[in-house]
């Protein structure tokens, strides 16, 4: 069992294998991918789908001269099983263990760090083109899926790759899938040509119908090879890629070793830019996952049988309030519309995809376009909720600068996964929203701290005649009932007396706030602990009443501390004649890597204990 995988510890290991054990390499590697994803959680469907593709890839080009950039990244665990890392599965997106995506630091294999969408392609043409400098040779192959196409920057650079005789080889792994169906006009397009009559029958077609003239058959069968490196390309000359300069060559089935071998070979020979078209099924092998693709496209651990998780957990996230909350106030307001970039599971908004299917728009992995499609549906009355992840909203700075906040649109933005979102790491943290959106003239940040308020917070939202963003954590917090906030206003709020110091959360840390006012208490400190439901712009008046009543004041927040909520709030009481003491409490840099939320915080820092020693040793000092 998982002989063939075994025997396989970098590359070259399997240009030596025969048919037979190519394929048997397929099959361990599955297997392996199952057993050990059951256990650990991560990316399966996508993985599964690409096996034989990431074998034939390794198979024809020399990693890591040749560089191979994998789009999002997430589909990536094959290619770190054939370069030398599956004892390193175990600890897969764990503290300190391997990474999900690709990491440079990792690997010599991983020759650039992706997570998210759309930017392989760019990064491809710009190795290239150093590689044209440079005067070196090696091929650069970048790895993007349909679902990753949609997003308008692979367009971008497909647009520069076809200028140029720049080559760069792209593969698209068509699996007609993004999380859920992949959508859009473009997706229409790659099923008409996914339909069209494959590569290699087209060449065989060809081939047959040259080698029928006498004598100059065979040689014009091998001069048009030899020039051209592709009959194909002689042939297909009408798709999209190729009236934009970039030679389309497929479809090819992406489970046929032959085939796919064949055509990359092909690809190889190209002095051009290549695209190729391949066709996978996502899940493939593993059944569940080829049914549920969707379910199994980043899953916690399961049961390999039943394909259920092993720690289900039945409370409500702050997605699924979300998503409830929408759905009950679209009932009354026939206005509002919801947006989405491709994400309609994880942010919670399947419920009102079917509810209100002419007022959901899934635009794609799109999230620049979202915002502005929003932008342009608020001039017309509606009142758009553009719900993104927090890391993936970046993307989108200028949207929302340049096309709703200088317009004063109300847009309302709901931001999931803001703050730590643990194992997928560096490149999904959400760390930057507090700060880029705070700068941002006309909007307004609230922060709800549990599942309860989401729906007071979009009540309120509504109310605002402006853009807002609303953002909230992965999943849930604990915080007691006792301290629901109805928005009524969203001024600091007291929810605990104290005389000595003050306190001031947003969003889930006022939990931690209020942990640590108990921790203060039992050593003789008295926190008052306040809440800042609106995180930006605050309530000056309020704030200039609590720096009358405390000399020293600490920040909670979950976001990096440059240019957060407590600079913001100590900046503010500067400029104002007021000089607290105190602390900002945040992320100190941007880059936080994988392993589970709580066990990241502790590491930075952020938990009860060491904020209220950090506090104690400074309230020591001020004594002396
Ligand atoms: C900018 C951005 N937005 C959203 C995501 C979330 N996301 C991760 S994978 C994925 C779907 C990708 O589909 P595709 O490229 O077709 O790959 P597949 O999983 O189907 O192999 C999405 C939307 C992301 N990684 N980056």
């Amino acid at each position: 069992m998982l002989d063939v995988l075994k025997a396989v510890h970098c590359p070259q290991d399997i240009k030596k294998l025969n048919s037979y054990e190519l394929k048997q390499l397929a099959k361990d590697i599955r297997t392996f991918l199952v057993q050990s994803l059951s256990q650990t959680g991560g990316h399966l469907a996508s993985n599964l789908g690409v096996v034989e593709l990431t074998i034939a890839l390794h198979y024809v080009f020399n990693a890591p001269e040749d560089k191979m950039i994998w789009d999002v990244g997430h589909q990536a665990y094959v290619h770190k099983l054939l370069t030398g890392r599956r004892k390193d599965f175990k600890k897969l997106r764990k503290l300190d263990g391997m990474s999900g995506f690709p990491k440079k630091k990792e690997s010599p294999y991983d020759v650039f760090e992706t997570g998210h969408s759309s930017t392989s392609i760019s990064a491809a043409l710009g190795m290239a083109a150093a590689r044209d400098l440079k005067g070196d040779n090696h091929k650069v192959i970048a790895v993007i899926g349909d679902g990753a196409l949609t997003g308008g920057m692979a367009f971008e650079a497909l647009n520069n790759a076809g200028r140029g005789h720049t080559n760069i080889i792209v593969i698209l792994n068509d699996n007609e899938m993004s999380i859920s169906k992949n959508v859009g006009g473009l997706c229409k397009y790659l099923n008409k040509l996914r339909s069209s009559k494959d590569y290699l029958r087209v060449k065989e077609d060809v081939e047959g119908v040259l080698e029928q003239v006498p004598v100059i058959g065979r040689h014009a069968v091998s001069a048009i090879k030899r020039t051209k490196g592709s009959l194909k390309s002689l042939l297909i000359q009408n798709t999209l890629f190729e009236q934009i300069g970039v030679t389309y060559l497929g479809p090819v089935d992406g489970h046929c070793y032959d085939e796919l071998i064949d055509i990359l070979e092909n690809a190889k020979s190209m002095k051009r830019p290549v695209l190729i078209h391949v066709k996978t099924k996502k899940g493939k092998g593993y059944a569940l996952a080829e049914k549920n693709p969707s379910v199994f496209h980043g899953i916690a651990p399961f049961d390999i049988e039943t394909g259920k998780l092993k720690n289900p957990s039945a409370a409500t996230t702050f997605s699924d309030a979300f998503g409830t909350a929408l759905c009950k106030l679209a009932q009354k307001k026939e206005n509002i519309v919801a947006v989405s970039a491709a994400m309609p599971d994880g942010t919670g908004l399947l419920e009102f995809a079917k509810t209100y299917p002419k007022r959901f728009f899934d635009v794609g992995i799109a999230e620049q376009h979202a915002v502005t499609f929003a932008a342009g549906m608020a001039t017309e009355g509606y009142r758009p909720v553009v719900a993104i992840y927090s890391s993936f909203l970046q993307r989108a700075y200028d949207q929302i600068l340049h096309d709703v906040c200088l317009q004063n649109l109300p847009v309302i933005f709901a931001i999931d996964r803001a703050g730590l979102v643990g194992e997928d790491g560096a490149t999904h943290q959400g760390l930057y929203d507090i700060a880029y959106l705070s700068s941002m003239p006309n909007m307004t940040i609230l922060s709800p701290k549990m599942t309860e308020e989401v729906e007071e917070a979009l009540k309120y939202a509504l109310t605002l005649d402006g853009p807002v963003a609303i953002r909230y954590p992965k999943g849930y917090t604990n915080i007691s009932k006792v301290y629901f906030n109805s928005y009524e206003n969203i001024g600091f709020k007291t929810l605990k007396e104290g005389n000595d110091i003050a306190i001031i959360g947003i969003g889930r840390m006022v939990e931690m706030a209020l942990e640590v006012s108990c921790k203060l208490s039992e050593q003789g400190i008295s926190a008052e602990v306040i809440e800042a439901p609106g995180v930006y712009p605050f309530d000056d008046a309020k704030l200039q009443s609590i720096a009358d009543r405390h000399n020293t004041i600490f920040t909670v927040e979950d976001g990096v501390i440059a240019g957060g909520f407590g600079e913001k709030i100590f900046s503010y009481l500067i400029n104002h004649q007021h000089a607290p003491r105190g602390h900002v409490f945040g992320y100190k840099t941007g880059i936080i890597e994988h392993g589970d939320i709580k066990s990241l915080m502790i590491r930075e820092g952020l938990e009860p204990e060491a904020i209220c020693n950090k506090i104690l040793t400074m309230l020591q000092k001020e004594k002396r």
